[in-house]
């Protein structure tokens, strides 16, 4: 844990929206009157009808609902974008920055008004209804946005998945939310090479199960020649065309789903996490004004991907809703070379830069040169997102990005979260590295102990969210039950984050990761349980234990133990076949980076696998096994210490 603490700079605690006595004033309204509070800030967004009650919430596992503004009504896209034209119609809102360095964008508030209107028309005539769900599997390209803001004016339910997903996990989640339409391109591009995503789509589609997609819509993004099933796929570009550009939102009711996106958990399949209109909204633009510190002309960039919860909340929706000039970006930090990232904030001019751990470890270690070799002057404000970020790099992150000028918002919060939930404010918290530091307005944290008793003062624990806030996921898609049996069934009365967290003299929060079997790999959550799935769905494979391990790099990285079937020889070819197997099951960013065989796993006599064994293998820490007395058989212990791959 560092030591360190950076008292907020007066140089921006003078201009900030928030400084000190602001943040304690409005965080004990906020907690003292949600009520009162969030019925005054829910005001900062365009209601059709105006709400008369705010909030109705019981976290009763026999009768559980969370509703926000439940009797007013709005459109999130009218939001994001009619209410700006009268303003701020030639202002850009977004700034397309392509993955080759000479291709980019400036679209501008009144044309992407147009483009979502002519798209939502183009949906609408396609038999696309209000709550009818649309798969959504673009890469980083302006589209991705005028399709998430169609589906919001029309009523849609979008579901976006990631386009490094492999065509099996785009199979489960269209076959899940029984997707009427998918939108996809001919190719994605990353780092110069193309990504097969209509190859993809194709082929997810083709699987038995799905019954329900009647129209792919293809966007012609790199020209690539793609196979192509007339009775099913219609260009992005011919539809769009031929649709009006006049189409008035439609009147969505506060607590009607926005969208669904697929998050992995401890057990199981990923689930859909559901997030509705009015509350979702209210709580993404004001997190996005207040916790990045926003002002009207600053130029924003987060650079996560739209397939992320992240790129829901703040590269669409919160910097939209606010007016704000949102850089979406389609590459990678390391092409041409490592100075990308630099070289766009100074081509652009960025104020505030968001990011993740993992791409600043792996540009720390490329050496600092090559950000000194950009002007970034512009830049006022630094972001932080997805794990907890190691003390090291928060500090390079500062010296050499920030020029020791910039605070950096450690920001924590989930998919299931909506928004950010534990973070500084730029002008009123102190900054310690490492840490996400406190909670934002109507946020009361708390830890718990195993038997689910409240935790006083310093100490660490399970960390819970007492009560409800408007951004709040409001159910699992299709399964109400997994969602009461995942976030409120552990700690009954609370919303259970599944995050373990130690809290300092100072009230200051440092995250210290997943309690339950969930890994964190360069920022991308995934289910242990998903990987071991997939790798016995193998026919050589018998059993699989997959835990988590430290990695430089990504934070963690993904450790698998394999038992073969008893005729199977293991040989280098087959460990190869598996990591590529997995690859096409989930996704690359699901590739194991150990495989090790195991003739046998560490059971109790029950059959449980014991995790906490083969987590301390595979990180080398086997002088520290703990008891091992409950194992049926103590012996693949050592067989597993002298076979470990991670030396
Ligand atoms: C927004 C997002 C959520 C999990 C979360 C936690 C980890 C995210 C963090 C952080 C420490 C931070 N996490 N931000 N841990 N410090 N600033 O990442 O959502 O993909 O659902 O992941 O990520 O473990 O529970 P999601």
């Amino acid at each position: 844990m560092s030591a360190n603490v950076y008292p907020v700079s007066e140089e921006i605690a003078k201009g900030a929206l928030i400084d000190k006595a602001k943040y304690d004033a409005m965080y004990k309204q906020s907690v003292e009157d949600p009520e009162g509070f969030w019925g005054e800030h829910g005001k900062r967004i365009d209601w059709i009808k105006p709400y008369t009650k705010v909030k109705n919430v019981s976290y009763d596992p026999h009768n559980l609902y969370i509703k926000w503004y439940e009797d007013g009504t709005l459109n999130v896209a009218a939001n994001c974008l009619d209410r700006h034209l009268a303003t701020r119609g030639d202002q850009t809102a977004i700034i397309f920055e392509g993955d080759d360095p000479s291709v980019s964008e400036h679209i501008t508030y009144k044309d992407l008004h147009e483009r979502v209107c002519r798209f939502a028309n183009a949906l609408k005539s396609m038999g696309v209804n209000k709550g009818d769900r649309v798969v959504i599997y673009l890469p980083m390209i302006p589209a991705a946005a005028v399709s998430m803001l169609a589906c919001a004016r029309i009523g849609a339910i979008h579901s976006i998945v990631f386009g490094g997903f492999s065509p099996e996990a785009l199979a489960g989640r269209v076959e899940d939310c029984g997707a009427k339409v998918v939108i996809t391109s001919d190719e994605g591009l990353r780092g110069g090479r193309g990504v097969a995503l209509k190859r993809n789509a194709d082929e997810a589609l083709s699987h038995p199960g799905i019954k329900t997609v009647e129209k792919l819509v293809v966007v012609k993004h790199t020209g690539k020649d793609i196979p192509w099933n007339d009775a099913r796929d219609v260009w992005y570009q011919d539809v769009c065309d031929a649709a009006s550009p006049d189409c008035p939102p439609t009147e969505i009711n506060a607590e009607d789903p926005l969208f669904v996106l697929y998050t992995s958990g401890s057990t199981g399949k990923p689930k859909g996490v559901l997030h509705t209109s009015g509350g979702y909204l209210v709580y993404a633009s004001m997190t996005h004004q207040y916790v990045f510190d926003y002002h009207d002309g600053d130029i924003y960039w987060c650079t996560a991907d739209v397939g992320w919860v992240t790129g829901h909340s703040y590269i669409v929706y919160g910097p939209l809703a606010n007016g704000a000039t949102t850089l979406m970006f389609e590459g990678v930090p390391s092409y041409p070379d490592a100075s990308r990232f630099w070289q766009v904030c100074e081509k652009h001019k960025v104020n505030i830069f968001y990011t993740a751990p993992t791409a600043i470890r792996a540009l720390m270690r490329e050496g600092a040169d090559w950000v000194d070799k950009a002007d970034l002057s512009s830049l006022r404000i630094l972001g932080s997102v997805g794990e907890p970020i190691n003390p090291e790099a928060w500090e390079w992150y500062h010296e050499h990005v920030g020029k020791r000028k910039c605070p950096i918002v450690d920001t924590w919060w989930q998919t299931e979260t909506g928004g950010i939930l534990i973070s500084p404010l730029p002008g009123a918290t102190d900054l310690k590295p490492g840490s996400a530091s406190v909670p934002f307005f109507g946020i009361e944290p708390a830890l718990l102990d195993h038997e689910g008793k409240e935790l006083e003062g310093a100490t660490d624990g399970n960390l819970v969210i007492k009560y409800s806030w408007p951004g709040q996921m409001r159910t699992v898609y299709g399964d109400h039950e997994r969602f009461i049996q995942t976030y409120f069934s552990a700690f009954p009365g609370v919303y259970t984050t599944g995050d373990g967290a130690r809290r300092d003299e100072d009230g200051y929060y440092w995250i210290t990761g997943r309690v339950d079997d969930v890994i964190n790999v360069s920022g991308h959550r995934m289910g242990t349980a998903e990987v071991e799935s997939a790798l016995v769905a193998h026919p050589k494979v018998a059993e699989a234990a997959v835990v988590g391990v430290p990695h430089d790099i990504k934070g963690q990285g993904i450790y698998a133990y394999v038992t073969l079937n008893a005729d199977e020889e293991p040989t280098e070819e087959l460990r190869a076949e598996l990591v590529k197997w997995v690859r096409k099951e989930i996704g690359p960013i699901a590739s194991p980076d150990y495989l090790q065989w195991s003739p046998g796993l560490p059971k109790t006599r029950s059959g449980k696998i014991m995790r906490r064994i083969l987590r301390k293998i595979a990180a080398n820490e086997y002088d520290q096994l703990g008891d091992t007395s409950t194992l049926a058989d103590p012996g693949v212990v050592d067989d597993l210490i002298d076979n470990r791959q991670n030396r």
